[in-house]
C-alpha cells in the first residue's frame, strides 16, 4: 500500500493511545474524548463519502462549502472532509448573501453546509448553482447533517491522497476584481503543522502535554489550521471557546499552557483586572498574528504577565511564513529574543526574498516586496490562472503584497502592504469591494475606503463619499445599505461627505491625505 498523504492520516496518527482522554472541553461543559473525535469524523466521511455526486469535469475533488457558527461539530465536519478527501472551504458567518452566492457559483460546491437559520437563502443559492447536497449544522448539535450521519460506521480508512492533493480553499478577496479562492494542499498544510510542532516547542503528552485554549474563528487559516494542527499534531487537549470572551480566556488560563490571538484579542484582555502575573503563571506560549500587534500591546503584556507574546506572521496562500523564536534559533546565531515589533524569522523551510521595484533583490535593512517559496505555498487560485500567474515570480516566488524588511540578524518587519487593504480585528477588508458597492448606489458619483488607527480592531475603515451632482446623500442611510449588502466587519464606522477625492496630478486618488486627515478619528475612543 503506497504511504497516504491525507492529512488526517497524520493528524490521527498523533492522536493519544489512550482514546477515552479528554480531547476537547467546551466553555458550555461538553467534553469530547479522542474516541469521540476518531468516530463522529469517520461518520461525517462516511456520509460524505456515499454522497451521490457527479464527476467533475476538471477532475478536481468534491468541495464542502461550509457557513457555520463556531462549534466542534464544524470542526469534526473539517475533519471528516479531509478523510473523504474532500475539499473544505470554509466561509466566514458573517457574510451575506450576495458574498456567498460569489462563492458557491465560483467553487461550484457539491455539498454545502449551513445553519439551520440561514437554510432558507443558502439552499436557494445553492441549488440554482447546481448543488445537489444541502445539509444544516447548528452549534447545539442539531441539523441534518449530524441527522444523517448518525446511520454511517464509525469506522473508516481515510482516502489515499498526494501530498498535492487539494485539502482547502480560503477565499481572499483582491485589491481589483472578486475574490480568489487560495488552494491549499494536504502537503502544503501538513508541512507547516509538522514544522510549527516543532519551532514553538509543542509538548506531546509524553513530554507533559500542552493544553490550547481555542478562541478564534474557525473559518481562517488561524483558527482553523494553526491553532487545530497544532493541538491535533500533538494530542493536545483544547479548551474550546465558542466566541472569545476575554473574561473567558483569562479564566482558562491556569489549566492551559498555549493561546493564539489576533491583536484585538490581546488588547481586549488587557483591559481586563483579572490579567495578573499569578493568572497567566501555567501559560507556557502567548502568540500573536493575523495582524500588526502594536509595541505597546506587547510591552503592556510583557509588564502584566511576565509573558513575552511570540509574533508571528502567514496569509491564507502559505499558512505559517515568519516566527520570532520561540527558543534560541540555531539557523540565526541562537538568537531567542522575541522582538516586539518584527515577525521574527523565516520559519524552517521557507525561503523569504525582499525585493525592489525593479526585480532587484534588496539587502539586509532595505525595504521592499516580500517574497516567499516553501513546502507551504499554495499552488494557485481556484480557476484563475492568469491571476496565479501575476502573483508569482518566473523563478516560482510568491508576492505576498506585504512590504517589509530584513535585518542583518535575520528579523523580518513589516512596514506596510502594497496591496490595498485594510485588516480590522484580524479581517481583511478591501476597500476597492466595499467602493465598488458604494458607488453603485443611487446618488453615489464615487468614494475611498482608507484604514484609520483604532484602539480595539487596530485599524477600521473609513468611507468618503461624492454625491452626483444635485444629490443629497445621506451618509448613516449609505452605511445601513452597505451593512445589508455586505459583512458587518466590512462596514466603515464612519462615512463622511465631500465635496471631492483629492487627486494627485495622474488623477490618482491619494488615500494618503485622506487617511493623515482621519488619523485621530478613534485616539480617543
Ligand atoms: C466584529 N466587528 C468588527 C470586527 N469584528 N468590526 C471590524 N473588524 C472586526 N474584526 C463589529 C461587527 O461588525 C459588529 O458591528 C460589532 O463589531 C460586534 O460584532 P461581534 O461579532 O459581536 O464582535 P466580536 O465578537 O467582539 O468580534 C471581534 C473579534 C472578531 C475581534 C473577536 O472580529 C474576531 O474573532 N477576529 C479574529 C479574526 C481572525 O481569526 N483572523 C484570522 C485571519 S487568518 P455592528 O455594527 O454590526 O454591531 C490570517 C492569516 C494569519 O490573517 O496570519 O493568521
Ligand atoms: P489573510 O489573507 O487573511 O490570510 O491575511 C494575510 C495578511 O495578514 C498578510 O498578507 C499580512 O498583511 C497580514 N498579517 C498576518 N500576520 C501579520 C503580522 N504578524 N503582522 C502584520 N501583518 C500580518
Amino acid at each position: 500500500m503506497p504511504t497516504n498523504h491525507n492529512l488526517f492520516a497524520a493528524l490521527r496518527a498523533a492522536f493519544p493511545s489512550d482514546l477515552d482522554s479528554v480531547a476537547v472541553e467546551t466553555d458550555h461543559g461538553l467534553v469530547y474524548s479522542w474516541r469521540d473525535l476518531d468516530r463522529a469524523s469517520a461518520m461525517i466521511a462516511n456520509l460524505l463519502a456515499s454522497l451521490d455526486i457527479a464527476k467533475d469535469p476538471d477532475g478536481m475533488p468534491p468541495r464542502v462549502a461550509v457557513q457555520v457558527d463556531k462549534s466542534v461539530e464544524a470542526m469534526l465536519l473539517y475533519l471528516g472532509a479531509l478523510r473523504a478527501g474532500f475539499v473544505f472551504l470554509p466561509l466566514n458567518t458573517a457574510y451575506q448573501s450576495a458574498e456567498i452566492e460569489y462563492f458557491i457559483g465560483n467553487a461550484q460546491p457539491a455539498v454545502v453546509v449551513c445553519t439551520g437559520q440561514h437554510f432558507p437563502w443558502v439552499s436557494q443559492l445553492a441549488f440554482k448553482a447546481g448543488t445537489c447536497h444541502v445539509f444544516t449544522l447548528n452549534d447545539d448539535r442539531t441539523g441534518s447533517l449530524l441527522e444523517r450521519a448518525a446511520h454511517c460506521s464509525d469506522q473508516q480508512t481515510p482516502a489515499q491522497r498526494q501530498p498535492d492533493a487539494l485539502a482547502a480553499i480560503l477565499y481572499t478577496s483582491g485589491t481589483t476584481g472578486r475574490s480568489k479562492g487560495a488552494m491549499l494542499s494536504h502537503g502544503n498544510l501538513l508541512s507547516n503543522a509538522v514544522m510549527l510542532k516543532d519551532y514553538w516547542g509543542w509538548r506531546t503528552p509524553q513530554q507533559g502535554g500542552d493544553v490550547l485554549i481555542h478562541a478564534l474563528p474557525i473559518f481562517h487559516v488561524h483558527g482553523l489550521f494553526v491553532a487545530i494542527h497544532g493541538a491535533l499534531l500533538n494530542g493536545s487537549k483544547m479548551l474550546w471557546h465558542g466566541k472569545f470572551d476575554p473574561k473567558a480566556v483569562i479564566a482558562d488560563m491556569p489549566r492551559a499552557t498555549v493561546f493564539m490571538g489576533v491583536p484585538t484579542l490581546y488588547v481586549r484582555m488587557l483591559g481586563e483586572a483579572a490579567l495578573t502575573r499569578a493568572q497567566a503563571a501555567h501559560m507556557r506560549l502567548f502568540i500573536s498574528g493575523s495582524a500588526p500587534l502594536l509595541i505597546e500591546t506587547f510591552n503592556d503584556w510583557q509588564t502584566r504577565t511576565g509573558h513575552t507574546i511570540l509574533e508571528r506572521y502567514g496569509m491564507s496562500e502559505t499558512i505559517m511564513l515568519t516566527s520570532n523564536p520561540y527558543q534560541a534559533d540555531a539557523r540565526y546565531a541562537g538568537q531567542a529574543k522575541r522582538r516586539g515589533g518584527t515577525v521574527g524569522f523565516p520559519l524552517p523551510g521557507v525561503g523569504l526574498r525582499v525585493q525592489g521595484e525593479d526585480g532587484q533583490t534588496l539587502g539586509a535593512g532595505e525595504i521592499g516586496g516580500i517574497q516567499v517559496k516553501g513546502p507551504n505555498v499554495f499552488a494557485g487560485y481556484w480557476q484563475m490562472p492568469e491571476k496565479t500567474a501575476e502573483e508569482f515570480t518566473a523563478d516560482g516566488f510568491f508576492k505576498t503584497g506585504d512590504v517589509g524588511q530584513q535585518d542583518a540578524s535575520g528579523y523580518v518587519t513589516i512596514v506596510g502592504r502594497s496591496k490595498d487593504l485594510i485588516i480590522s480585528g484580524g479581517y481583511n477588508v478591501y476597500p476597492a469591494e466595499i467602493e465598488g458597492t458604494l458607488n453603485d448606489m443611487p446618488g453615489v458619483a464615487e468614494s475611498a475606503i482608507v484604514g484609520v488607527p483604532h484602539p480595539d480592531f487596530g485599524e477600521v475603515g473609513v468611507a468618503v463619499v461624492i454625491a452626483k451632482p444635485g444629490v443629497v446623500l445621506d451618509a448613516e442611510a449609505l452605511l445601513a445599505a452597505l451593512k445589508a449588502q455586505l459583512a458587518n466587519f466590512k462596514i466603515p464606522k464612519r462615512c463622511f461627505l465631500a465635496a471631492e477625492l483629492p487627486r494627485n496630478t495622474m488623477g490618482k486618488v491619494q488615500k494618503n491625505l485622506l487617511r493623515q486627515k482621519y488619523q485621530d478619528l478613534f485616539a480617543s475612543s
